[in-house]
């Protein structure tokens, strides 16, 4: 195999002050943090999109960068160098898990018929390369937002042609991420919302959308997807209204329709900003639910209202990030870097710079994240912070063994409340940049 990325060396840790650019500064993949390797706390993987499809192009202008790999665009020749350049790219930088959809991995044709002959086409040429490798499928999903079919929705059209086509698009992802190993099946909901109620019946597109889901955990089960499926939150973009807009939205669909016990969540941090949210905010509502499931690792621009989709580089955010991942146990699924280069930064070198400061910011963020917790000054704060609950009355409240009215006599006997504990956040803030910057 004639190598694609030829000035690149394989990608090595080499420590903080080291001036080479292709190399880790922080990422040591067999490093031990809290008894485990960074690479068992970091499992990172590509995404097929990002990394091997897109190109630059923007509502303003066309491809800036070269993704043919040698190849004609849209020939099955062309998808088989992407999967060429994508093992040779994560080989390079000690990466073990890929993300595709569908349509990221073949080009599409007209009958789908003909679309599933190519994918399991090129998935057999995609075992095939794992097989002299330890690389693994983090998660497969479809793509139901591209294609014009998908304009009024997947599992919220409002044509039953289309719903089968949304049908049959899932059952053979399903088929190629048990093909190829994926922990995990993804859903995010792209065109699953609405732009005005005018045309829209809520309650109707919502139940159909639970319908799909449904038979999605059954198909897969059949045919022995062992893993997690995931919903991806996101609030806005495409749509106006997205059904899925945060994880507290997705958790209370998932119960509602009883899906809660095959669904965790994927968590994306731009768009838990664009859902007015932070990160890790997302990440702990899906924690204390039993619902972190896997992480789309990104960030946005606080001036820009969209999804940037911009390789993480702010380590505080990772940190907080890590803090919360750490507390909650880790991840069943990994860190998908759902990212690209900014549009000037076209080159096959721009590619690993991404991927390094990526995992760099993550792999700064789990060491601070983790210093944090050893020093455990946060926990004794939060842990008193609440210690009026440890007494006799705020136990039987924790139990719910208390009445109103038991509760109110009480403060009528006290005649006026005390001023409860400060909160002291402008310290415990202070103590997040002593671990960051001494
Ligand atoms: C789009 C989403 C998408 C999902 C996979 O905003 O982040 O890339 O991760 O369909
Ligand atoms: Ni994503
Ligand atoms: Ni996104």
């Amino acid at each position: 195999m004639a190598e694609i990325f030829k000035n690149i060396p394989e990608i090595k840790y080499e420590g903080k002050n080291t001036k080479n650019p292709l190399a880790f500064r922080y990422y040591d993949a067999d490093r031990v943090i809290m008894g485990k390797k960074m690479s068992e706390h970091l499992p990172f993987a590509m995404a097929w999109w990002h990394n091997l499809c897109a190109a630059g192009t923007d509502m303003f202008g066309r491809d800036t960068a070269d993704k043919s790999f040698g190849a004609e665009k849209g020939t099955m020749e062309h998808a088989k160098a992407k999967v060429d350049a994508g093992f040779e790219f994560m080989q390079k930088l000690g990466i073990k898990y890929f993300c595709f959809h569908d349509v990221d991995i073949v080009p599409e044709a007209e009958d789908i018929n003909e679309t599933n002959r190519r994918l399991d086409e090129i998935t057999d040429y995609i075992l095939e390369k794992m097989r002299g490798t330890d690389i693994k499928c983090l998660w497969g999903t479809a793509n139901m937002f591209s294609n014009p079919r998908f304009m009024n929705g997947a599992g919220s059209t409002n044509s039953v042609d289309v719903y089968c086509f949304a049908a049959a698009q899932i059952k053979k992802a399903l088929e190629l991420t048990v093909k190829l190993g994926g922990k995990g099946y993804v859903f995010w909901g792209g065109r699953e919302g609405y732009e005005t109620l005018l045309n829209t019946d809520v309650k109707f597109e919502q139940e159909n959308i639970a319908n799909l889901m449904r038979m999605a955990v059954e198909y897969g089960r059949s045919i022995g997807f062992t893993g997690d499926f995931y919903i991806e939150p996101k609030p806005k973009e495409p749509m106006k209204h997205q059904y899925d807009f945060d994880a507290a939205t997705a958790i209370g669909f998932l119960r509602q329709y009883g899906l809660d016990k095959d669904f965790k969540m994927n968590i994306e941090a731009n768009h838990a900003t664009l859902a007015g949210h932070t990160f890790r905010h997302e990440l702990r509502i899906s924690a204390i639910n039993g619902m972190l499931g896997s992480i789309d690792a990104n960030q946005g621009d606080y001036l820009l209202g969209w999804d940037t989709d911009e390789f993480p580089y702010d380590v505080y955010e990772s940190t907080m990030c890590m803090y919360e991942v750490l507390k909650a146990g880790g991840l069943t699924g990994g860190f998908n870097f759902d990212a690209k280069n900014r549009r000037p930064s076209n080159t096959y070198e721009d590619m690993f710079h991404a991927y390094i400061l990526g995992m760099d910011t993550f792999a700064l963020g789990l060491i601070k994240a983790a210093e944090l917790i050893e020093d455990g000054e946060l926990d004794a704060f939060v842990e008193k912070k609440y210690e009026s609950f440890k007494s006799e009355l705020g136990q039987r409240i924790r139990s719910g063994n208390t009445t109103l009215d038991e509760l109110a006599t009480r403060a009528q006997q006290m005649g006026t409340c005390p001023t409860p504990d400060s909160g002291r956040q402008e310290y415990l803030e202070s103590i997040i940049n002593r671990a960051l910057f001494s």
